[in-house]
């Protein structure tokens, strides 16, 4: 199957812990603090891969980790940074945030990169916390957890030329008559169920690429056929191919026409509102007379804004004219920004954002400054621990979680580890 939308688990790698380490020389009493940083923990990044075709590597795993970063060792020695994770997806992928439909990034240009889930500073080691008073700290801090990303990925496909028709009308044949490509083409309706991208050559070694798309039929936007959801893939192309198979005649060439128009404008107004060539296929099959009366009625039926030429997918009858007429049309749709991409800024849960879910004796605590507190602390040191339950409480993490009907005994998971509930108040 050809996947086209996917849901995707990131997390970014943990960051080392910071050392902890005091120098040891011969003849130096009481050495001062040498322990070095942890590394930082790798990243995981998405980036617009011009050899990717669909979201099809994940079809299986929509999970991803990348590794921690390396702790920090005496002699200030720095941790190794963790290895970050490059996953490469379509160009024209939409990156949106899973909770909230946000968009975080359109990766519409090869090697468009997004780094949706950063790895985690790595800690400081206790040379960064000598001070006049205290010489010798023995204190450092372990690495910040990775950024957790749930992101859904959207592609749609860029091209400068979309196909879009009812079934059977010739729009893979036309396709493959363009391009190189080889989409399925057969005589029954619903040949082509996923969307096929094919590379023209057209003069000049100037190359465009065009996007078929399965047959549209009535009533898909109601959830006929094969839907209509496959027509996200024509909003980004920059001109509009409308096949029509014109063998039938003028009535049969007009409803066709209505039909495709009825479910673009069903499915985005704007689509179905932009100028387009229409096509009119299988001009083969018909004699002067009837092709002079096929053509007249669907100049009627797309009015003045678009061009309507007749051609032949089998012959090859008026393709030049074809591509030239929505060459000019692509001109005119000629995005005013050619470099680089558009990098919507994420969503930044704010440092004092808790979320608390789960029930039946087990929640879970997530939000930026909490998941922080907990992976830096070191749970090892009592003093650290008493101090880190000041603060859960300060930021609601305890009411909260009696207002989600938690009660003692409850087991709470921040981050990476499980804490058993012991409110300090009565959760009444
Ligand atoms: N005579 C003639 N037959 C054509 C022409 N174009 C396509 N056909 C035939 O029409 C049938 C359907 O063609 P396809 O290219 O598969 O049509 P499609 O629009 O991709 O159909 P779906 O994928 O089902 O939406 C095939 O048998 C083609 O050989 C043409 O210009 N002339
Ligand atoms: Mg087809």
């Amino acid at each position: 199957m050809f996947l086209d939308e996917v849901e995707l688990h990131l997390s970014g790698g943990k960051g080392g812990a910071g050392s902890n380490s005091l120098r040891r020389e011969k003849f130096v009493p009481r050495g001062g603090p040498d322990g070095g940083d942890g590394g930082r923990g790798g990243d995981v990044v998405l980036v617009a891969d011009p050899s990717e075709a669909s979201l099809q590597r994940f079809q299986t795993e929509r999970r991803f980790k990348a590794a921690p970063g390396g702790h920090g060792g005496p002699s200030r020695r720095h941790g190794a940074d963790g290895q970050a994770i490059r996953l490469p997806v379509p160009v024209g992928t939409m990156v949106f945030d899973a909770g909230t439909g946000r968009l975080l990034a359109d990766l519409d240009r090869p090697g468009a990169t997004l780094v949706v889930a950063a790895g985690g500073r790595g800690g400081w080691g206790n040379t960064h916390f000598a001070t006049p008073v205290a010489q010798t700290p023995r204190h450092r801090e372990l690495g910040d957890p990775g950024v957790v990303a749930v992101v859904r990925l959207e592609l749609r496909l860029i091209a400068d030329l979309g196909l879009v028709g009812l079934p059977n009308a010739g729009k893979s044949s036309l396709l493959a008559r363009l391009t190189g490509a080889r989409p399925k083409v057969a005589d029954y309706p619903f040949t082509t169920l996923t969307p096929n991208l094919g590379v023209a050559e057209v003069e000049g070694g100037r190359t465009i690429t065009v996007a078929d798309v399965p047959g549209l039929i009535g009533g898909a936007h109601l959830g006929a056929g094969l839907g209509i959801g496959f027509l996200r893939h024509l909003q980004r192309t920059r001109s509009l191919v409308q096949v029509v198979d014109a063998s039938s005649g003028p009535e049969a060439a007009v409803r066709a026409y209505s039909e495709v128009h009825r479910e673009l404008s069903a499915w985005d107004e704007e689509l179905a509102s932009r100028p387009r060539v229409v096509a009119a296929n299988k001009v083969d099959l018909m004699v002067g007379r009837d092709r002079a009366r096929v053509l007249k009625a669907l100049r009627e039926a797309a009015g003045p804004g678009s061009a309507v030429l007749p051609i032949s997918a089998l012959t090859g009858e008026g393709l030049d004219e074809l591509l030239e007429e929505s060459a000019g049309l692509a001109r005119g749709r000629e995005s005013p920004d050619p470099g680089g991409f558009r990098l919507y800024p994420g969503p930044r849960p704010t440092r004092q954002e808790v979320l608390v879910e789960g029930g039946a004796g087990h929640y879970r605590v997530t939000g930026e400054g909490v998941l922080r507190l907990v992976a830096a602390a070191d749970l090892d040191d009592p003093e650290e621990v008493t101090r880190l339950q000041r603060q859960l409480r300060r930021l609601g993490v305890e009411s909260q979680l009696a207002a989600s009907g938690a009660s003692e005994g409850d087991v709470v998971e921040i981050g990476d580890v499980e804490f058993t509930f012991v409110p300090e108040a009565p959760t009444r």
